[in-house]
């Protein structure tokens, strides 16, 4: 199965009795990853600016199980994993890697890395557990321990709202098809600015509006499961809308915070020297990038693309005067996703070019992420950039020389951006732990630590004792 396609080539084509942990006891503070004093920065390698936020990337329901505790209401992940046939193996996110009962383990795992910074999400359906109204206290209080345990140990919370976990509650009511839907995500974002907003600085609104529109909408493999493309046009519209009525939400509260969403980009390459393979990247580019960037970025969509639909789209009646101003309310920061670049041919098919991995559709080209955002800089000027993910799944268990490569090469690139001037402030590597991967359940480990699937116990992969090098040096090793 594979779980992220070009969106062009893929629209052709048990309650637990566990309670909740106790307050944590004072944490003393933070100090060096190791006890042993670090080696000196770039002693031998790339130098990064200081202050560089290294960081790790998890997800609320890849990690967090404990899906019906503490009165947190089910999601449309929920429903659609425990739908027959939907991820491999008939995998769920109803234990995941049981995060919210490691919560402190996995603190001081990130402590003893020496991040400087944690990319997470909010289950919406965790505080809310009907979407909207009053809040879930229980639920609340676990992003209050975890976002305290991270404060605590001298890491940054970077908070996502959404995450792909839209409260089952609102399925019910229509979803990201109903525009309704992006009052009602502003509504909790809103909610979660002031419950949190003392201590959270640093917010992403949306993580990847394209996989909710091309694997939740289109192909239907991720949830809610839904196959047409008309009805994915309008969603992917109103998810945007979400995005823009947040950034005004944050901004009503007078808090200070800094918010912007989190896009997965791919740089998109002609295959060949065709000038019918230009075009074609060039239309592919709009629907990879431009789509996403220039209405959250430019405040409109790009040329063509609202008129190119066809008359009676329904997105054409969905975008309402005044809606692209919304989404264009200014960003703080702009949250960048790497994994692929896409090499396009005259007739629109797509050619690999590079390896793969484990996951077939992650062509492995480190350049690309150069590429990504060189350009990011030249087109939508110097709005400060972090990337929230980046990484591979390895079969190699512990020993995962291959996510070490990959890494070095990927940060290689971030430091060439940097020095060609992209204001990038940070780097989360994906994933702090090996997790639910969506449709693909467990059979896919991203993390830089492993989880056992059966006892949930936690051990540093090679990757992670590489990492807390980096981070130590403030740079790869040559
Ligand atoms: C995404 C999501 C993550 C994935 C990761 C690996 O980018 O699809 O944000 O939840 O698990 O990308 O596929």
């Amino acid at each position: 199965m594979r779980r992220r396609h070009v969106l062009t080539l893929a629209a052709a084509g048990a309650a637990a009795t566990a309670c909740s942990p106790p307050e944590e006891p004072a944490q003393p503070a933070p100090s060096g990853a190791t006890g042993t004093p670090p080696p000196k920065p770039g002693a031998a390698g790339l130098v990064f600016p200081a202050g560089f936020a290294w960081g790790a990337s998890t997800s609320a329901y890849q990690v967090e199980g404990a899906a019906a505790e503490d009165g947190r209401g089910p999601s449309v992940w929920d429903t659609f994993s425990h739908q027959a046939g939907h991820t491999r193996g008939g995998d769920t996110g109803d234990v995941a890697a049981d995060h919210y009962h490691r919560v402190y383990e996995d603190l001081d795992l990130m402590r003893d890395l020496g991040l400087k910074s944690y990319r997470f999400s909010i289950s919406w359906s965790r505080v809310l557990p009907q979407g909207r109204g009053a809040l879930n206290a229980k639920g609340l209080d676990f992003y209050h321990r975890l976002v305290d345990g991270l404060l605590a140990r001298g890491i940054v919370p970077v908070a996502t709202l959404f995450h792909w976990d839209t409260p089952q509650a609102l399925q019910d009511k229509g979803g990201w098809e109903q525009r309704d839907c992006a009052q009602w995500f502003a509504d909790y974002a809103q909610q979660m600015f002031y419950s949190l907003g003392d201590k959270v600085a640093t917010w992403l609104t949306l993580n990847e509006p394209k996989t909710v529109v091309s694997l939740g909408y289109t192909t239907g493999v991720h949830a809610p499961g839904r196959k047409d493309r008309r009805a994915a046009d309008v969603a992917g519209h109103h998810l945007l809308l979400a995005h823009g009525l947040a950034v005004r939400a944050l901004r009503a509260t007078g808090r200070k915070g800094a918010i912007g969403a989190a896009l997965n980009l791919s740089p998109v390459y002609p295959a060949d020297g065709s000038p019918g393979a230009a075009r074609q990247a060039a239309a592919l580019d709009v629907e990879e990038n431009r789509r996403w960037l220039d209405p959250v970025l430019l405040g409109k969509y790009p040329d063509g693309w609202l008129d190119g639909q066809p008359a009676n789209a329904p997105v054409r009646a969905a975008v309402r005067p005044g809606d692209e101003a919304v989404i264009g309310e200014r960003s703080d920061l702009l949250a960048v996703q790497y994994y692929n670049p896409a090499f396009v041919t005259a007739q629109g098919g797509r050619v690999t070019k590079h390896p793969t991995t484990q996951a077939s559709w992650l062509e492995v080209y480190p350049d690309g992420l150069f590429d990504l955002l060189t350009r990011i800089k030249r087109d939508y000027g110097d709005i400060p950039l972090t990337i929230t993910e980046n990484g591979m799944p390895s079969t190699n268990d512990v020993r995962d020389d291959d996510r070490i490569a990959f890494l070095r090469e990927h940060f290689a690139a971030a430091h060439r951006a940097i020095q060609a001037g992209v204001r990038l402030q940070g780097f989360h590597v994906w994933s702090l732990l090996d997790n639910f991967e969506w449709a693909e359940g467990y059979s896919q480990r991203w993390g830089l630590i492993r989880v056992d699937q059966d006892t949930r116990d936690r051990r540093r992969k090679a990757s992670a004792e590489w990492y807390r090098g980096v981070i130590a040096r403030n740079g790869p090793d040559a």
